[in-house]
């Protein structure tokens, strides 16, 4: 088989030998080679499909790893993976032991700075310019590629707001493909495009009135044009903007016509691009569908609802209500601070207000959960979706600071759902009107139930459950952790020795079964999929303490490191939190 130009690059100085007239067919190559390994190894696809040229002009003209590359959110940072030393082990993306699928600042040189959580390119490249001015290097180059949908964010803002005053050696390129995860929202995006479509008068231009050197919009899939305004950029000095228009999922058909599917679609044919059909039926729901279609059934009932989501109708499945009630749901674009606050304000208000965040998007809206929402009181319900372990996307996305970071905010109610019906039934008791705002936090994928639209039942604030009777060893778990706990119970031999008891409210504290359990048990052991470090563990330790009880207590959750990217499954066995480790962690006690 004859050689490709992609056989003869492993790195970037490989590229740059590489005749100029060549380069589109080396995007093609690697168009092919993302789109063979994603297929069957599953990952982002149409936003790294659509930076191909770009990504490749990038190397070709900046002297990386030289010159600081950063990638915003970095699911589109394939190519640039590829290009940078990870050909040979792309096909690991995502899996345990394997390369990240995000940049990672310890995985290679060429990843300047790590991402995943978007819009913070231009303040780290800022960074990172004014350090090179402070070391009197002023030739080199330093380059932030952000999404039209990141670009609108608060940080990225911040960041403009800044680099606009400075005369820092700093180039942010837009790329601007109309959409993130799903369509981009808001002022800003109607702005991008009638600057695309020329319908804005030029001295209107938002970037030069914040002092960057503006140019564009050019086509992000001309490889001549892309490389001969880098070059024209690179000696122009100062910060400077680089509107790239492109097309996620460009090159696969089927990516191209569906870019919400096709962003992460699951395994697929290479050849084809039709997305390998799942088994549907017969398998139960998803917990973001149990919220969605539950909310949509709640809010047809109580016209005071309202939901929100910033930027993700589709993986929140807000997109149902949004379809049902046009006017009570918003997607308030990637803002998860204006998402907690707007929501605190239409609380002020009599509205009953779900606000649908994932649980490690949160973490970006701490304060705005503090002062705007606890500290006045307001009845928000946060529904924190992906809480817990997420599997592949890895260290950036997992969901388990959670109980940690929100357990010592006064007001809050935390409420960890074992089930689908939890869920719904947590749903319906908050819109009946709670006296406190509330966190329901809930794991990615889906639940266990098939019989799951049962006929809502009240939930009584801070009761927890015993799931099973036993005599000297009590589990104490939270939301699915339970499934975990049961299972062991049953693999060990005198499992009869064994109770179980979901408490189900981080806070407040079911306190009069933890007396009849610290009580009963003469050990105790919590099981949580979140850190273990001022977690549920903890809670209960800091119960013992207060009403001293000796019991021996053990606290089972992640432990204080940061964890990869790996499945659920081999994820849950490395914290000692699956079914197995739990069985080992009793029959020590047995
Ligand atoms: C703080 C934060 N909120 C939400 C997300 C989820 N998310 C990942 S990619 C994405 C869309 C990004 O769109 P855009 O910036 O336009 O980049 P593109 O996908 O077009 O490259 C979103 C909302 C995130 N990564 N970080």
């Amino acid at each position: 088989m004859s050689k490709t130009i992609l056989d003869n690059i492993l790195f970037p100085k490989d590229l740059r030998k590489v005749p100029q007239q060549d380069l589109p067919q080396l995007a093609k190559e690697l168009r092919d080679f993302i789109i063979n390994i994603v297929a069957t190894k599953e990952g982002h696809l149409g936003a790294s499909l659509g930076v191909v040229e770009l990504t490749i002009a990038l190397h070709y003209v900046f002297n990386t790893p030289e010159d600081l590359l950063v990638w915003d959110v970095g699911h589109q940072a394939y190519v640039h993976k590829i290009l940078t030393g990870r050909k040979n082990e792309f096909h690991t993306n995502r899996q345990l032991g394997g390369i990240s699928g995000f940049p990672n600042i310890r995985e290679s040189n060429y990843d300047a700075f790590g991402t995943g959580h978007s819009s913070t390119s231009i303040s780290a490249t800022l960074g990172m310019a004014i350090a090179s001015q402070l070391n009197g290097d002023l030739k080199k180059q330093h380059v932030a590629v952000i999404g039209d949908a990141s670009i609108a964010s608060g940080m990225a803002f911040e960041a403009l707001n800044h680099a606009g005053v400075t005369n820092s050696n700093i180039l942010v390129i837009l790329n601007d493909n109309a959409i993130g995860i799903d369509p981009s929202v808001g002022a800003l995006k109607q702005y991008l495009t009638k600057v695309t479509l020329k319908t804005s008068p030029k001295t209107d231009n938002i970037f030069e009135a914040l002092n960057f050197n503006y140019s564009g919009p050019i086509d992000g899939h001309s490889l001549e044009d892309l490389i001969s305004e880098l070059n024209r950029l690179k000696n122009i000095k100062g910060p400077k903007l680089l509107h790239v228009i492109t097309k996620k999922g460009k090159g696969l058909q089927q990516a191209e016509d569906n870019q919400v599917l096709y962003h992460a679609p699951g395994k697929f044919d290479a050849i084809t691009g039709e997305i390998l059909p799942k088994k549907t039926d017969n398998t139960p729901p998803k917990f973001q569908d149990v919220f969605g279609k539950t909310i949509v059934e709640l809010a047809s009932e109580n016209k005071k609802i309202i939901g929100i989501t910033p930027a993700m109708p589709t993986g929140s499945s807000l997109k149902y209500m949004m379809e049902a009630f046009q006017n009570r749901a918003f997607d308030v674009g990637i803002a998860e601070q204006h998402a907690v606050t707007f929501s605190a304000g239409l609380a002020t208000q009599g509205l009953i207000v779900f606000c649908n965040i994932y649980s490690t998007f949160l973490q970006r809206a701490y304060d705005q959960v503090i002062h705007d929402v606890c500290l006045q009181n307001l009845p928000v319900i946060f529904c924190l979706d992906r809480a817990g372990i997420v599997g592949e996307d890895g260290a950036t996305h997992h969901g388990i600071f959670d109980i940690t970071y929100l357990r010592c905010i006064p007001n809050l109610i935390i409420f960890v759902p074992r089930n689908e019906m939890e869920l719904r039934n947590i749903m319906y008791t908050a819109q009946l009107g709670l006296e406190f705002p509330i966190a329901i936090r809930y794991p990615r994928g889906s639940g266990t139930n098939l019989d799951w639209q049962q006929p809502f039942s009240k939930i009584e604030i801070g009761k927890g459950e015993q799931l099973k009777e036993g005599k000297s060893i009590a589990l104490l778990t939270l939301g699915t952790m339970a499934i975990n706990a049961l299972e062991a119970i049953k693999s060990v031999v005198s499992s009869e020795l064994i109770s179980c008891y979901d408490l189900r409210f981080v806070k407040p504290l079911d306190e009069k079964l933890l007396h009849t359990i610290f009580k009963k048990y003469g050990v105790i052991i919590t099981i949580e999929d979140g850190v273990i470090a001022g977690g549920f563990g903890s809670a209960i330790a800091e119960f013992s303490t207060k009403y001293h009880y000796t019991n021996k207590m053990e606290i089972l959750g992640i432990s204080d490191s940061f964890l990869e990217q790996g499945s659920v499954n081999e994820l849950q066995e490395i914290a000692g939190i699956s079914s197995e480790k739990i069985k080992q962690i009793i029959e020590n006690y047995l």
